[in-house]
């Protein structure tokens, strides 16, 4: 087994440790649009700032200097009302840890694990070349482009974890009197471009369909009634302990722990309380489970599905030793705590219970370890998979044709010699 890359920089003086650093993506003008968490040299339980994932499905936006800053509360409420930074701050506050995970995060996994298909494994480890390679949106839409990216765009390592403080949109909504013919919020941010298909035909690996063209649009979600009062669905402008950064959507942004994160609306400037479910592109549109592009019984997306990753060992630490060796990872649901992992180490023929640690978070991932003896050489499939507190078993989501919302169990294979 190679010796793992440990030094780092010199911290107060003195060397450190390697850090985890996400993997940026930037502009023409050096600005950062995009970036990847080296998730599996995660330690402990939240992904610190520099390592979080960034995604901007239009344009990253100009920023807005908090002191200029305003959130405007409309539609059915008894008193509309625009709030500032200092107004939201006066309310009871409410902090939340949280998994956040892209909606298309390992989708390639489904093609990999696809009977019969001969994908190549997509890989959880960053390595230096690697870029995000991402598109910002554009009225130039290039479908001749696509064949480009489908083979640069990696779709793994887009989760973090985080804690996140705020008010709860219910304090807000409740403040300005909620109408008893509410049915959806709809909260937009600011960034507004127009969506480029290409990000579809990547998404779908295919580009025989129409993507329909909504024009320039803002970024917006509509949130049924039920999760919008969710007493953990906040209104956030602190990540880790610090003031939320631009490219998390600063001043203001939703965090809605379990659902995917295209609901966690960023540089919000808009909330509209309305009787019907919007049309929102990025909900009726994109992320939707069908079969098909022509699918009649296309499904909104919302929460995650149960997932587990494995931290330890690696596919790259093969070969391994003959003796005791540390399985370990993360494992999250976006209905609540997970209760159980269980780990195979003979490709799923037997499963054994693995010590889960127990945080009283439930929207936060759960570490897990494992001990594994092993007295023969050989080629081994190491999974696990997990069970949630409301009896959810991984995987629960099938496939569906933009390979959202991936959580099947993935094995790392290595070799014991
Ligand atoms: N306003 C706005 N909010 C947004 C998006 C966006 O494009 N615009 N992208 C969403 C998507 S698809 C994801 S996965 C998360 C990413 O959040 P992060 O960049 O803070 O990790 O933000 C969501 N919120
Ligand atoms: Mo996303």
């Amino acid at each position: 087994m190679a010796k793992k890359e440990i030094e780092g920089d010199w911290v107060l003086g003195w060397p450190d440790r390697k850090r985890p650093v996400h993997k940026q993506s930037k502009d023409a003008e050096g600005r950062v649009i995009g970036a990847r968490t080296p998730i599996l040299d995660q330690e402990g339980l939240i992904t610190p700032t520099d390592a979080s994932y960034i995604v901007a499905q239009l344009r990253m936006p100009e920023p807005v200097h908090p002191d200029d800053y305003t959130v405007a509360v409309s539609g059915l409420v008894e008193r509309p009302a625009d709030f500032t930074l200092d107004d939201l701050r006066k309310l009871p506050g409410h902090s939340v840890r949280a998994v956040i995970e892209c909606a298309g995060n390992d989708g390639d996994f489904f093609n990999y694990l696809d009977e019969g298909s001969n994908a190549k494994k997509p890989s959880m480890v960053l390595d230096e070349g690697d870029t995000v390679h991402w598109r910002q949106s554009s009225p130039d839409v290039d479908p001749d482009a696509v064949d480009d990216f489908l083979e640069g765009l990696p779709t793994t390592c887009f989760l973090s974890s985080g804690e996140w403080t705020g008010v709860p949109l219910a304090e807000v909504l409740n403040r300005c009197g909620l109408k008893s013919d509410a049915v959806a919020v709809r909260v937009e941010g600011w960034d507004e471009g127009r969506p480029d298909p290409v990000v579809q035909y990547l998404s779908a690996r295919r580009t025989d369909f129409e993507v329909v063209d909504p024009g320039i649009i803002n970024f917006d979600k509509g949130l049924p009634l039920e999760k919008a009062l969710h007493p953990d669905t906040i209104l956030a402008w602190s990540h880790n302990g610090e003031y939320l950064r631009h490219v998390h959507g600063a001043p203001l942004r939703l965090v809605v722990p379990g659902w995917a994160g295209n609901w966690w609306i960023k540089w919000i400037h808009k909330i509209e309380v309305m009787d019907h479910m919007p049309d929102c592109y990025h909900q009726t549109h994109y992320f939707i489970f069908a079969k098909s592009p022509d699918d009649p019984d296309k499904k909104m997306m919302t929460a995650m599905g149960v997932k587990t990753l494995i931290v330890e060992p690696r596919d790259e630490d093969s070969p391994l030793s003959i003796g005791s060796h540390a399985v370990r990872g993360l494992a999250w649901s976006g209905e609540g705590a997970v209760t159980d992992v269980e780990v195979s180490t003979d490709g799923g023929a037997t499963w054994a219970e693995a010590h889960v640690e127990k945080t009283g978070d439930k929207w936060l991932w759960a570490r897990w370890s494992y001990v594994w003896e092993v007295g023969e050489p050989g080629t081994y499939a190491i999974m696990a998979r997990a069970t949630d507190e409301t009896g959810r078993r991984q995987p629960q989501t099938e496939w569906n044709f933009q390979r959202k919302h991936f959580d099947g169990i993935v094995p790392v294979d290595v070799t014991v010699e």
